[in-house]
């Protein structure tokens, strides 16, 4: 299947769709990519992990998008970088130094949800007896039960019955224990606010020990992503900028001895919001790879 790059990224494609053009994308990239089936869904849908990069002897950086079911801009940033990397020469160097694996749709149920019968849907589709739906961003295993999760089912913060309860936070986890010794960094896409933000969010206050690096490096990135558009983003600790929040992605990453692990909460700041126009893709698809590539240069 040959699609026009213009095609791809000028609307929110529905999961299969999503699928079918980034599954091109890989046979267009040949030899240096892969993509691996990860895990099922609650409602069995393919939880897919992209692999851009085939020199093992490389570091990882691993990205998930997606976890919440509306922040559309997440897996559509995603793939217009996945793209970018195949297509553009410029990016495609990055494959010489490191190996870059995306799980775009990493709440494939929730987001087909969004598109069928509720915009707003946040949470994963595991059935209950009150109410529907995990917060997979509250379902991780560290800290989990904490500050800033719910244990009421029918909460958009509900983290589910135990950590890793659900097959979609399985899916992650066993991914990254299986790749931990190469996987130098995380991160963890969403909106909206325009944050880049580094753990621990579980509580105020918490800093891992190389705090000051994690800083720096996104700094870095930041700068490099404000100097596409002159979108600004503000960049700290995510339970002082934004609410602690327990059972989050990065804080586990980090916790297994992860070096590099962020939440980035892309655009906008509260115009839009989650419903953020498919005109603004490409702009936010060119400036988060502006920051991505100068992140990996810089870690
Ligand atoms: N924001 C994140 C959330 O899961 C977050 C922000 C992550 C805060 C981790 C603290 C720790 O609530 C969105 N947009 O989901
Ligand atoms: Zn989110």
């Amino acid at each position: 299947m040959n699609r026009a790059a213009f095609d791809d990224h000028s609307k929110y494609h529905r999961y299969a769709e999503f699928h079918a053009i980034a599954s091109a994308l890989i046979s267009k990239c040949g030899s240096q990519c892969s993509k691996e089936v990860i895990g099922k869904s609650i409602e069995n849908r393919d939880i897919i992990a992209y692999k851009l990069g085939s020199n093992s002897a490389n570091p990882m950086i691993f990205m998930d998008g997606g976890i919440h079911a509306r922040e559309w801009i997440s897996p559509a940033t995603l793939l217009y970088i996945m793209d970018q990397v195949i297509s553009d020469p410029q990016y495609r160097s990055l494959l010489d130094s490191w190996n870059l694996v995306f799980v775009p749709l990493a709440n494939p149920d929730g987001y087909e949800y969004t598109h069928t019968s509720n915009r707003m849907w946040r949470k994963n589709r595991r059935p209950g007896r009150a109410c529907y739906g995990v917060d997979l961003n509250r379902n991780f295993g560290f800290k989990f039960g904490g500050t800033g999760s719910s244990g009421s089912q029918c909460s958009d913060v509900y983290r589910g019955v135990a950590a890793f309860s659900e097959p979609e936070t399985q899916a992650i986890r066993n991914f990254v224990l299986r790749n931990k010794s190469a996987i130098k960094a995380f991160w963890s896409v969403h909106s909206y606010g325009q944050y880049w933000l580094h753990p621990f969010g579980y509580a105020f206050g918490v800093n891992p020990n190389n705090v000051a690096e994690l800083l720096s490096a996104a700094q870095t990135g930041a700068r490099a992503l404000q100097s596409v558009n002159g979108r600004r983003y503000t960049v700290g600790h995510s339970a002082d900028l934004l609410y602690p929040a327990a059972g989050g992605s990065d804080d586990w990453a980090i916790s297994i001895g992860i070096r590099y692990a962020y939440t980035l909460e892309l655009p906008d700041t509260g115009r839009y919001g989650f419903v953020l126009p498919p005109a603004q893709i490409v702009s936010v698809g060119r400036e988060t790879l502006a920051g991505l590539a100068a992140f990996l240069r810089a870690v």
